[in-house]
């Protein structure tokens, strides 16, 4: 049976593509989007892409996952610097879980440094852009085989 991998995304990230490509790149959600569902395929995964800005619907697409997905990929936004709720969600969540992040956090502003989601995490990558999201899947097909 076709595993699936849910691919959720914090506050902000639906302006991706807008502002500051600089640090985020020119890419649109949209356009990941359409990227991870390519290689997830190839890897033989479904996926389901989800974005919110509100902490509690992140917390329920999380516990929807311990019933639907086999693995997780989450670029938290900025809660990933906050959010204790998310983490508490992530750890009744029994399969791998790969924190992404489009910028290098550990490059910029000292309060980016800290994860609480990297406290749950399998892996963590971060300031790969939009490719990070594509190595998340393939780390988490290895995990899932
Ligand atoms: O580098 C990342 O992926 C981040 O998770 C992005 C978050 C930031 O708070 C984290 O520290 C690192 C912010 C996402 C906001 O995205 C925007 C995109 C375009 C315009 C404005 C915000």
């Amino acid at each position: 049976m076709t595993k699936t991998v849910f691919i959720l995304n914090g506050p902000n990230l639906n302006l991706l593509g807008q502002r500051q490509p600089e640090i985020y790149g020119r890419e649109t959600l949209a356009d990941i989007e359409t990227a991870c569902a390519e290689v997830a395929a190839d890897l033989g995964l479904a996926t389901r892409f989800f974005q919110s800005n509100l902490e509690g619907e992140i917390v329920e697409q999380v516990h929807a996952a311990r019933a639907e997905a086999a693995g997780i990929v989450i670029n938290p936004a900025a809660y990933t610097h906050t959010s204790v709720a998310i983490l508490d969600a992530l750890k009744a969540f029994d399969g791998p879980v790969i924190e992404v992040h489009l910028s290098n956090v550990h490059k910029r502003e000292a309060f980016r440094h800290h994860s609480y989601v990297s406290l749950r995490a399998d892996g963590v990558i971060a300031g790969c852009g939009s490719q990070g999201y594509l190595l998340a899947l393939q780390r988490l097909s290895a995990l899932l085989s």
